[in-house]
């Protein structure tokens, strides 16, 4: 069996997205995500000029031997943009290998280790009173853990809070957009909106929050400090997380449970936060971490020491990786939640897929392979437009983590 042909689509159904379609001489095909945002050009050079010629004529079935050959082989290994290419190919590989054996993947992966998917949504307001109704939205829509993310009195363009009610994407058309950041005001308000949505919307229901890197990690172990009466499900991305040490000091003062890894690209970005203990949840996931090959290899290291998966599913992740991510969830046993922001409707016609949200939970369906696919005449329709993340300064001026 043998690779034939491999081709990459760009498509902008309202934001970008690039996906990989792996073609073999059996008439079976697969396609993987391969969407990097705001860097999306970046990744397609990668696989149309350096992967696509190394693949063509290369045995399909052989998963982890192409995964090495473009992980070991090429020398130069890791970083965002090597990392989300593998993976396109390798979730690509994937779903070709399932639909052959027949099966949906997480069969193939060892099957079903439960039957449903817990998911977040995100409830975004520009002040506490439209985050309490967004929170209010998600709870009738069934959901039975909600992110919550507000503007911040006195501050203006807050991460998390976004245009449109259900489809939040921060990247915008031109030249990124400058945003304003004050910590001090951040770290007073927060509380606040966690105690409002506890006393409206009791115990039951799991909260969750993102620092998006915002803060140190002293300001950070202040924070879940100050969140420990109100029980989060997690407190994502307290600091930046390339020094892993930094996470010793935060998990020293408190006892809020701890996510990060949306933006890591291997098990060596996560290794001593896992072998330390000092994280809860390990957020990679496949687009971004080299795919399904690797990703196991984290949850399995994870699973050695308690640590669950909380996999990233921000819609700038495509369909495609929302769907090989809903395999993953339903085998991986060390399963903790799954992000799950919906797509446009444009967007889900593009990507025709078979997950469903039920009640809070999504169910990855029974078709074979990752169950996603591309509808390459309604991709034509949406050209790329280039957009960027917005980036943020401190009220000084200085350059600040976005
Ligand atoms: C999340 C993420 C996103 C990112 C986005 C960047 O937790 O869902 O932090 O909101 O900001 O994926 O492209
Ligand atoms: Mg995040």
């Amino acid at each position: 069996m043998k690779i034939e042909r491999a081709r990459v689509i760009v498509t902008c159904p309202g934001r970008n997205f690039v996906t990989l379609k792996i073609e073999t001489d059996q008439g079976v095909s697969g396609i993987g995500d391969a969407t990097l945002n705001g860097r999306e050009k970046a990744v397609v050079a990668y696989l149309e000029d350096h992967v696509i010629p190394c693949l063509i004529g290369k045995d399909p079935r052989r998963i982890e031997d192409i995964w090495q050959y473009l992980y070991r082989g090429a020398y130069w290994r890791r970083g965002p943009v090597t990392m989300s290419a593998i993976a396109a190919v390798d979730t690509a590989l994937w779903d070709i290998k399932a639909k052959m054996a027949n099966m949906p993947l997480y069969d193939l992966l060892g099957g079903q280790s439960r039957d449903r998917v817990l998911v977040y949504g995100h409830a975004n307001g520009a002040d506490l009173a439209e985050t309490v109704d967004a929170v209010a939205r998600y709870v009738d829509m069934g959901y039975k853990a909600i992110r919550a993310q507000s503007g911040v009195p006195g501050m203006k363009d807050v991460y998390g809070v976004g245009r449109g009610k259900l489809f939040y994407e921060p990247a915008g058309v031109g030249l990124p957009q400058e945003t304003q950041w004050n910590t001090p005001k951040y770290l007073r308000f927060v509380p606040t909106l966690f105690d409002k949505l506890r006393e409206k919307f009791g115990l039951d229901v799991q909260l969750l929050h993102d620092a998006h890197h915002r803060l140190t990690p002293n300001e950070a172990a202040q924070l879940g400090k100050s969140l420990e009466p109100y029980g989060l499900f997690w407190l994502e991305d307290a600091t930046p997380a390339e020094n892993q040490e930094a996470f010793r000091l935060i998990r020293q003062h408190t006892t809020t449970p701890l996510a990060v890894g949306e933006i890591f690209n291997t098990i060596w970005d996560c290794k001593d936060l896992i072998q330390n203990q000092l994280i809860d949840y390990i957020r990679t996931t496949v687009v971004r971490a080299g795919g399904i090959t690797h990703l196991r290899r984290i949850a399995d290291l994870a699973s050695l020491y308690q640590v669950r998966t909380g996999s990233h599913g921000a819609t700038d992740l495509s369909p495609v990786t929302m769907g090989a991510a809903l395999h993953f969830d339903t085998w991986v046993p060390n399963f903790g939640i799954q992000e799950y922001m919906r797509h446009s409707p444009e967007t889900d016609a593009v990507f025709p897929h078979a997950y469903r949200f039920e009640d809070g939970y999504l169910y990855p369906g029974d078709a074979v392979g990752h169950g996603v696919d591309i509808d390459e005449k309604e991709a034509a329709k949406y050209p790329y437009e280039p957009a960027y993340l917005p980036v943020a300064r401190l009220e000084d001026g200085t350059m600040w983590n976005w």
